[in-house]
């Protein structure tokens, strides 16, 4: 019932210390958000979507609840669900309840960075769902794509959240295209995106009166202290969350609070870091409708189907290969 394929190997330690050493040594500094994503990182991320100031998930957890069914429907009541980054997949249960109600649900594909949190999601939902069949992938969604195992049948490829944010356009293009090419003549592409409103509402979903985010952006020193072998204070930088109108996204940073030299042991460098120098972690675009439709018209996609919330924060939005 469950297979769980990790592809995280030596070629993925590479991968990072290559990432960790080039984004360390430009300038501006700057990491990618993927490394986020260690067992407390996806921890701390579920932290986040319950925050009061955070509504992307209750947004897109609304309109799941709402209109699965409808946009099941609108896919050809597809049999295997593959989703991309699926962390926790706790509103994805509502596309599998709509599909099990439907009597179409056969086969689940989580695929997702964290090979943890995947575990943990595969048992739950095999419990969840009788007869439902798991065919996880623990992988980098952007190097190994095309490992998501082939189906029978209809197919609906999810990417909930508002995931795409964290990619820049050109990332974000090679990686729709390659979307496209898994997709067949009657499969879907189910997008979540953050959709454009005004920077105080923006700007307080990032800066959370918890600290929760801010404990979530550090995260990513400790996961290079654990697995560089790194000696980051955690103290001695500080989260910034501002919104970037030009660029239609959060900028997400870490503020070092000091002159200090930070050793990585693992990638035998040492970095100076000047007081109030900041280094971007992460990057959240929002999007307009024809934003998002030009995007997949740059990619060979067209939009079949567009699902908001009632206070039109955020979409969701059904594609396939033109
Ligand atoms: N889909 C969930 C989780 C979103 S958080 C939701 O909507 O709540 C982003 C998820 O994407 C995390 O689970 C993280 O581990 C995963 N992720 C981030 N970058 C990734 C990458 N490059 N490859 C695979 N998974 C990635
Ligand atoms: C996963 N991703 C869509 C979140 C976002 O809103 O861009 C990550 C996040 N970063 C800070 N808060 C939430």
């Amino acid at each position: 019932m469950i297979a769980i394929d990790v592809h995280l190997d030596a070629d993925a330690a590479a991968t990072m210390a290559r990432d960790v050493r080039a984004g360390l040594c430009a300038y501006p500094k700057e990491l990618a958000p993927k490394y986020f994503y260690d067992d407390r990182g996806s921890r701390l991320f579920e932290r986040i979507t319950e925050l009061p100031e955070y509504y992307p998930t209750r947004a897109e957890r609304a309109i799941l609840d709402q209109r699965s069914a409808e946009i099941l429907d609108a896919a050809g009541a597809p049999g295997t669900l593959v989703e991309l980054g699926s962390g926790s997949a706790a509103k994805t249960r509502h596309l599998l309840s709509a599909m099990r109600d439907a009597g179409s649900l056969e086969t689940y594909v989580p695929v997702d960075i964290s090979e943890e949190i995947t575990q943990r999601t595969a048992n739950e939902l095999v419990d969840e769902y009788p007869g439902l069949s798991v065919r996880g992938l623990v992988c980098d969604f952007e190097q190994h794509l095309e490992r998501i195992p082939d189906g029978d049948g209809r197919r609906m490829i999810a990417f909930l959240g508002g995931t795409i944010g964290n990619l820049y356009p050109r990332q974000r293009h090679a990686f729709l295209e390659r979307i496209a090419a898994l997709l067949g003549s009657g499969d879907h592409l189910l997008l979540g995106t953050d959709l454009i409103k005004d920077r105080t509402r923006l700007e307080s979903a990032y800066n959370d009166s918890a600290g929760v985010t801010a404990d979530f952006n550090k995260n990513v020193l400790a996961v290079l202290n654990n697995q560089l072998g790194a000696d980051f204070d955690l103290e001695a930088f500080e989260h910034v969350a501002r919104y970037d109108a030009e660029a239609e996204r959060m900028d997400i940073r870490l503020r070092s609070l000091c002159d200090q030299d930070v050793r990585l042991d693992g990638l035998d460098l040492e970095i100076a870091f000047v007081a109030g120098e900041e280094m971007r972690t992460e990057i959240s675009t929002k999007f307009t409708r024809e934003r998002l439709e030009s995007v997949y018209a740059g990619a060979g996609l067209e939009l079949r189907g567009w699902f908001t919330d009632p206070a039109d924060d955020y979409a969701l939005s059904l594609s396939r290969v033109v």
